[in-house]
Protein backbone atom coordinates (compact mmCIF):
# COMPACT_ATOMS: atom_id res chain seq x y z
CA UNK A 1 0.00 0.00 0.00
CA UNK A 2 1.35 3.67 -0.92
CA UNK A 3 2.18 5.19 1.99
CA UNK A 4 0.84 8.83 1.18
CA UNK A 5 -2.85 8.02 0.65
CA UNK A 6 -4.80 8.51 4.45
CA UNK A 7 -6.57 5.65 5.15
CA UNK A 8 -10.74 6.63 5.44
CA UNK A 9 -11.44 5.26 8.88
CA UNK A 10 -14.82 5.03 10.58
CA UNK A 11 -15.00 5.75 14.63
CA UNK A 12 -18.22 4.23 16.31
CA UNK A 13 -18.45 6.23 19.29
CA UNK A 14 -17.08 9.74 20.72
CA UNK A 15 -13.19 8.86 21.86
CA UNK A 16 -11.50 11.08 23.95
CA UNK A 17 -10.39 14.61 22.52
CA UNK A 18 -6.50 14.23 22.33
CA UNK A 19 -7.44 11.30 20.58
CA UNK A 20 -9.95 12.44 17.74
CA UNK A 21 -7.83 15.68 17.22
CA UNK A 22 -4.98 13.11 16.25
CA UNK A 23 -7.06 10.77 14.06
CA UNK A 24 -8.35 14.08 12.69
CA UNK A 25 -4.54 14.56 11.64
CA UNK A 26 -3.75 11.01 10.59
CA UNK A 27 -6.39 9.55 8.34
CA UNK A 28 -9.17 10.57 6.83
CA UNK A 29 -11.55 10.11 10.33
CA UNK A 30 -15.07 10.19 10.54
CA UNK A 31 -16.03 10.28 14.00
CA UNK A 32 -18.93 10.25 15.63
CA UNK A 33 -19.45 13.52 17.76
CA UNK A 34 -22.92 13.12 19.39
CA UNK A 35 -21.55 9.55 20.74
CA UNK A 36 -25.61 8.20 19.05
CA UNK A 37 -24.70 4.44 19.23
CA UNK A 38 -24.79 3.26 15.77
CA UNK A 39 -27.71 0.91 14.60
CA UNK A 40 -27.03 -2.11 12.51
CA UNK A 41 -27.73 -0.18 9.24
CA UNK A 42 -25.17 2.67 10.36
CA UNK A 43 -22.68 -0.43 10.68
CA UNK A 44 -23.71 -1.84 7.73
CA UNK A 45 -23.20 1.59 5.61
CA UNK A 46 -19.26 1.97 7.72
CA UNK A 47 -18.11 -1.03 6.50
CA UNK A 48 -19.60 -0.57 3.03
CA UNK A 49 -17.46 2.77 3.22
CA UNK A 50 -14.70 2.58 5.82
CA UNK A 51 -11.31 0.92 5.25
CA UNK A 52 -10.82 1.10 8.68
CA UNK A 53 -13.44 0.49 10.84
CA UNK A 54 -12.74 1.37 14.76
CA UNK A 55 -15.46 -0.55 17.11
CA UNK A 56 -15.81 -0.45 20.97
CA UNK A 57 -18.02 -3.21 22.85
CA UNK A 58 -21.40 -1.40 22.24
CA UNK A 59 -20.99 -2.36 18.33
CA UNK A 60 -21.79 -6.22 16.91
CA UNK A 61 -19.54 -6.86 14.33
CA UNK A 62 -21.01 -10.34 13.43
CA UNK A 63 -20.63 -12.15 10.37
CA UNK A 64 -23.90 -10.76 8.67
CA UNK A 65 -22.42 -7.03 9.26
CA UNK A 66 -19.24 -8.22 7.91
CA UNK A 67 -20.60 -9.77 4.40
CA UNK A 68 -21.53 -6.36 4.00
CA UNK A 69 -18.26 -4.82 3.88
CA UNK A 70 -16.42 -3.79 0.83
CA UNK A 71 -13.61 -4.82 -1.01
CA UNK A 72 -11.81 -1.18 0.26
CA UNK A 73 -12.43 -2.76 4.14
CA UNK A 74 -8.88 -3.78 5.52
CA UNK A 75 -9.18 -4.04 9.06
CA UNK A 76 -10.96 -3.57 12.26
CA UNK A 77 -8.99 -2.04 15.29
CA UNK A 78 -11.14 -2.39 18.25
CA UNK A 79 -11.20 0.24 20.63
CA UNK A 80 -10.69 -2.29 23.58
CA UNK A 81 -8.91 -5.62 24.48
CA UNK A 82 -11.89 -7.83 24.36
CA UNK A 83 -12.54 -8.67 21.04
CA UNK A 84 -16.14 -11.01 22.06
CA UNK A 85 -18.86 -8.48 20.01
CA UNK A 86 -16.43 -9.08 16.78
CA UNK A 87 -16.41 -12.29 14.88
CA UNK A 88 -12.83 -12.75 14.37
CA UNK A 89 -12.81 -16.08 12.39
CA UNK A 90 -15.47 -14.54 10.06
CA UNK A 91 -13.01 -11.25 9.60
CA UNK A 92 -10.06 -12.99 9.08
CA UNK A 93 -11.93 -15.35 6.23
CA UNK A 94 -12.67 -12.32 4.88
CA UNK A 95 -9.11 -11.11 4.83
CA UNK A 96 -9.52 -8.84 7.06
CA UNK A 97 -6.56 -7.65 10.17
CA UNK A 98 -8.18 -7.26 13.54
CA UNK A 99 -6.78 -5.40 16.21
CA UNK A 100 -7.17 -4.57 19.99
CA UNK A 101 -5.47 -2.79 22.57
CA UNK A 102 -3.89 -4.85 25.08
CA UNK A 103 -1.74 -3.57 27.81
CA UNK A 104 -2.81 -0.34 28.46
CA UNK A 105 -5.89 -0.98 30.70
CA UNK A 106 -4.39 -3.76 32.69
CA UNK A 107 -3.31 -2.15 35.98
CA UNK A 108 -6.94 0.23 35.89
CA UNK A 109 -8.58 -3.52 35.67
CA UNK A 110 -6.79 -4.71 38.62
CA UNK A 111 -7.25 -2.15 40.84
CA UNK A 112 -11.36 -2.11 39.57
CA UNK A 113 -11.18 -5.84 40.58
CA UNK A 114 -9.63 -5.02 44.08
CA UNK A 115 -12.02 -2.20 44.68
CA UNK A 116 -14.60 -4.88 44.10
CA UNK A 117 -13.17 -7.22 46.61
CA UNK A 118 -13.03 -4.52 49.13
CA UNK A 119 -16.07 -2.79 48.33
CA UNK A 120 -18.05 -6.30 48.86
CA UNK A 121 -16.24 -7.44 51.84
CA UNK A 122 -15.83 -4.51 53.67
CA UNK A 123 -19.47 -3.62 52.91
CA UNK A 124 -17.86 0.15 51.20
CA UNK A 125 -21.62 0.37 49.59
CA UNK A 126 -23.74 -0.49 51.97
CA UNK A 127 -22.18 1.31 54.55
CA UNK A 128 -22.02 4.50 52.09
CA UNK A 129 -25.57 4.20 51.34
CA UNK A 130 -26.61 4.03 55.04
CA UNK A 131 -24.99 7.44 55.76
CA UNK A 132 -25.90 8.88 52.53
CA UNK A 133 -29.77 8.22 54.01
CA UNK A 134 -28.60 10.09 57.35
CA UNK A 135 -28.82 6.43 58.64
CA UNK A 136 -25.93 6.41 60.85
CA UNK A 137 -26.61 6.18 64.47
CA UNK A 138 -23.42 5.65 66.19
CA UNK A 139 -20.47 3.18 66.30
CA UNK A 140 -21.49 -0.21 67.69
CA UNK A 141 -18.97 -3.58 68.28
CA UNK A 142 -20.97 -5.49 66.07
CA UNK A 143 -22.15 -2.94 63.12
CA UNK A 144 -22.01 -3.73 60.35
CA UNK A 145 -19.02 -6.13 59.72
CA UNK A 146 -17.53 -7.38 57.27
CA UNK A 147 -15.03 -9.58 56.32
CA UNK A 148 -11.09 -9.65 56.25
CA UNK A 149 -9.26 -10.08 53.13
CA UNK A 150 -5.91 -10.42 54.94
CA UNK A 151 -4.48 -14.23 55.12
CA UNK A 152 -7.37 -15.01 52.68
CA UNK A 153 -7.07 -17.65 49.22
CA UNK A 154 -7.95 -15.68 45.92
CA UNK A 155 -8.20 -17.81 42.77
CA UNK A 156 -7.79 -16.08 40.02
CA UNK A 157 -9.50 -17.41 36.52
CA UNK A 158 -7.40 -16.57 33.89
CA UNK A 159 -3.63 -15.73 34.59
CA UNK A 160 -2.64 -12.86 32.01
CA UNK A 161 -2.10 -9.42 32.44
CA UNK A 162 -5.11 -8.94 34.31
CA UNK A 163 -4.86 -11.62 36.14
CA UNK A 164 -1.26 -10.87 36.81
CA UNK A 165 -1.65 -7.36 38.40
CA UNK A 166 -4.80 -8.70 40.31
CA UNK A 167 -2.10 -11.32 42.05
CA UNK A 168 0.44 -8.54 42.34
CA UNK A 169 -2.10 -6.75 44.54
CA UNK A 170 -3.30 -9.15 46.40
CA UNK A 171 0.10 -10.19 47.48
CA UNK A 172 0.42 -6.93 48.99
CA UNK A 173 -3.18 -7.10 50.83
CA UNK A 174 -1.62 -10.42 52.29
CA UNK A 175 -4.01 -12.77 50.41
CA UNK A 176 -2.68 -16.25 49.39
CA UNK A 177 -2.53 -16.24 45.42
CA UNK A 178 -3.90 -19.05 43.50
CA UNK A 179 -5.11 -19.31 39.90
CA UNK A 180 -5.95 -21.13 37.13
CA UNK A 181 -5.03 -20.83 33.56
CA UNK A 182 -4.76 -23.02 30.31
CA UNK A 183 -1.29 -23.56 31.39
CA UNK A 184 0.98 -22.49 34.70
CA UNK A 185 2.69 -19.00 34.33
CA UNK A 186 6.38 -18.88 33.64
CA UNK A 187 8.23 -20.13 37.20
CA UNK A 188 9.48 -16.62 37.67
CA UNK A 189 6.18 -15.19 37.32
CA UNK A 190 4.85 -18.20 39.83
CA UNK A 191 7.92 -17.09 42.39
CA UNK A 192 7.61 -13.21 42.14
CA UNK A 193 3.59 -13.96 43.02
CA UNK A 194 3.98 -16.77 45.37
CA UNK A 195 1.33 -17.83 43.32
CA UNK A 196 -0.36 -21.60 43.03
CA UNK A 197 -1.66 -23.15 40.11
CA UNK A 198 -4.68 -25.38 39.75
CA UNK A 199 -4.93 -27.61 36.65
CA UNK A 200 -8.46 -28.48 37.63
CA UNK A 201 -10.78 -25.36 37.90
CA UNK A 202 -13.09 -27.07 40.01
CA UNK A 203 -10.94 -28.04 42.87
CA UNK A 204 -10.23 -24.11 42.77
CA UNK A 205 -13.20 -23.22 43.24
CA UNK A 206 -14.29 -25.12 46.26
CA UNK A 207 -11.29 -24.27 48.28
CA UNK A 208 -11.41 -20.28 48.08
CA UNK A 209 -12.38 -17.33 49.65
CA UNK A 210 -12.70 -14.73 46.72
CA UNK A 211 -12.79 -15.77 43.41
CA UNK A 212 -11.94 -13.36 40.42
CA UNK A 213 -12.99 -14.04 36.89
CA UNK A 214 -10.06 -12.54 34.61
CA UNK A 215 -10.26 -14.05 31.26
CA UNK A 216 -10.75 -13.39 28.00
CA UNK A 217 -14.62 -14.72 26.90
CA UNK A 218 -14.09 -16.75 23.89
CA UNK A 219 -16.23 -19.70 22.74
CA UNK A 220 -14.12 -21.97 25.45
CA UNK A 221 -14.52 -19.81 28.34
CA UNK A 222 -18.39 -19.04 27.59
CA UNK A 223 -20.77 -20.07 31.14
CA UNK A 224 -16.87 -21.42 32.35
CA UNK A 225 -18.33 -20.54 35.70
CA UNK A 226 -21.73 -22.73 35.20
CA UNK A 227 -24.01 -23.14 37.67
CA UNK A 228 -22.59 -26.63 38.39
CA UNK A 229 -19.27 -24.93 39.08
CA UNK A 230 -20.60 -21.87 40.68
CA UNK A 231 -22.26 -24.55 42.97
CA UNK A 232 -18.37 -25.49 44.08
CA UNK A 233 -18.37 -22.45 45.93
CA UNK A 234 -17.90 -22.18 49.48
CA UNK A 235 -20.56 -20.53 51.48
CA UNK A 236 -18.52 -17.69 52.31
CA UNK A 237 -16.85 -17.32 49.13
CA UNK A 238 -16.98 -14.03 47.26
CA UNK A 239 -17.03 -13.70 43.37
CA UNK A 240 -15.91 -11.03 41.52
CA UNK A 241 -16.06 -10.37 37.01
CA UNK A 242 -14.18 -8.01 35.77
CA UNK A 243 -13.66 -9.47 32.92
CA UNK A 244 -16.70 -10.13 30.53
CA UNK A 245 -19.89 -11.64 31.87
CA UNK A 246 -20.47 -14.11 29.19
CA UNK A 247 -17.84 -16.00 31.26
CA UNK A 248 -20.64 -16.47 34.61
CA UNK A 249 -23.70 -18.15 33.97
CA UNK A 250 -25.19 -14.69 35.53
CA UNK A 251 -28.97 -16.08 36.04
CA UNK A 252 -27.28 -19.16 38.32
CA UNK A 253 -25.12 -16.84 40.01
CA UNK A 254 -28.40 -14.24 40.70
CA UNK A 255 -30.00 -17.83 42.50
CA UNK A 256 -26.73 -18.37 44.27
CA UNK A 257 -26.65 -14.99 46.07
CA UNK A 258 -30.20 -14.73 46.36
CA UNK A 259 -30.51 -17.72 48.53
CA UNK A 260 -27.23 -16.78 50.39
CA UNK A 261 -25.51 -19.91 48.85
CA UNK A 262 -22.41 -17.60 48.64
CA UNK A 263 -21.29 -15.03 50.51
CA UNK A 264 -21.49 -11.94 47.81
CA UNK A 265 -20.42 -11.01 44.36
CA UNK A 266 -19.01 -7.54 42.72
CA UNK A 267 -19.44 -6.95 39.02
CA UNK A 268 -18.48 -5.00 36.71
CA UNK A 269 -19.38 -7.13 33.97
CA UNK A 270 -23.15 -8.61 32.46
CA UNK A 271 -24.09 -11.18 30.18
CA UNK A 272 -26.44 -8.82 27.97
CA UNK A 273 -25.25 -5.26 29.03
CA UNK A 274 -26.64 -2.95 29.69
CA UNK A 275 -29.60 -5.74 30.75
CA UNK A 276 -28.34 -6.80 34.20
CA UNK A 277 -30.36 -9.91 35.60
CA UNK A 278 -33.32 -8.53 37.67
CA UNK A 279 -32.78 -10.85 40.65
CA UNK A 280 -28.89 -9.58 40.84
CA UNK A 281 -30.46 -5.61 41.99
CA UNK A 282 -30.77 -4.77 45.19
CA UNK A 283 -29.29 -7.55 46.92
CA UNK A 284 -27.14 -6.26 50.27
CA UNK A 285 -23.60 -8.82 49.49
CA UNK A 286 -23.97 -7.70 45.74
CA UNK A 287 -21.93 -4.61 44.31
CA UNK A 288 -22.79 -3.82 40.83
CA UNK A 289 -20.67 -1.54 38.47
CA UNK A 290 -21.15 -0.07 35.37
CA UNK A 291 -18.63 -1.56 33.11
CA UNK A 292 -16.04 0.62 34.82
CA UNK A 293 -13.05 -1.51 34.73
CA UNK A 294 -10.81 0.92 32.44
CA UNK A 295 -12.34 4.26 32.53
CA UNK A 296 -10.01 6.34 33.56
CA UNK A 297 -8.82 9.30 31.63
CA UNK A 298 -5.13 7.98 31.58
CA UNK A 299 -6.67 4.61 30.01
CA UNK A 300 -8.97 5.65 27.40
CA UNK A 301 -6.28 8.19 25.73
CA UNK A 302 -4.03 5.25 25.91
CA UNK A 303 -6.26 2.89 24.10
CA UNK A 304 -7.06 5.95 21.64
CA UNK A 305 -2.84 6.21 21.15
CA UNK A 306 -3.00 2.42 20.38
CA UNK A 307 -5.85 2.67 18.36
CA UNK A 308 -3.91 5.21 16.10
CA UNK A 309 -0.66 3.24 16.59
CA UNK A 310 -2.12 0.04 14.74
CA UNK A 311 -3.52 2.05 12.11
CA UNK A 312 -0.61 4.08 11.51
CA UNK A 313 1.15 1.60 11.31
CA UNK A 314 -1.28 0.00 8.33
CA UNK A 315 -1.11 3.23 6.76
CA UNK A 316 2.78 2.85 6.60
CA UNK A 317 2.30 -0.42 4.79
CA UNK A 318 3.60 -2.87 7.95
CA UNK A 319 1.81 -5.42 9.93
CA UNK A 320 0.08 -3.94 12.47
CA UNK A 321 1.14 -4.80 16.31
CA UNK A 322 -1.98 -5.79 18.04
CA UNK A 323 -3.50 -8.69 15.39
CA UNK A 324 -5.79 -10.72 16.89
CA UNK A 325 -4.72 -14.47 16.28
CA UNK A 326 -7.57 -16.81 16.60
CA UNK A 327 -5.77 -19.86 17.28
CA UNK A 328 -4.71 -18.26 20.47
CA UNK A 329 -8.13 -16.66 21.61
C1 LIG B 1 -13.52 -1.22 27.37
C2 LIG B 1 -13.17 -3.61 28.10
O1 LIG B 1 -13.92 -0.04 27.92
O2 LIG B 1 -11.20 -3.32 26.85
C3 LIG B 1 -12.09 -4.06 27.20
O3 LIG B 1 -12.11 -5.26 26.85
O4 LIG B 1 -13.89 -4.37 28.58
C4 LIG B 1 -13.46 -2.22 28.46
O5 LIG B 1 -12.64 -1.89 29.52
C5 LIG B 1 -14.44 -1.57 26.26
O6 LIG B 1 -14.25 -2.85 25.78
C6 LIG B 1 -14.27 -0.63 25.12
O7 LIG B 1 -14.71 -1.16 23.91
Amino acid sequence: MSVRSKLKIVVTRRLPDPVELRMRELFDASLNLDDRPMTRDDLAAAVRTAEVLVPTITDRIDREILAQAGPQLKMIANFGAGVDHIDVPAAIERGLIVTNTPGVLTEDTADMTMALILAVARRIVEGAELVARGEFAGWTPTFMLGRRIWGQRIGIVGMGRIGQALARRAKAFGMSVHYHNRKPVSSAVEAELDATYWESLDQMLARMDFVSVNCPHTPSTYHLLSARRLALLQPHAVLVNTARGGVVDEAALAALLKRRAIAGAGLDVYENEPVIHPDLIGLPNVVLLPHLGSATVEARVDMGERVILNIKTLQDGHRPPDRIIPALL
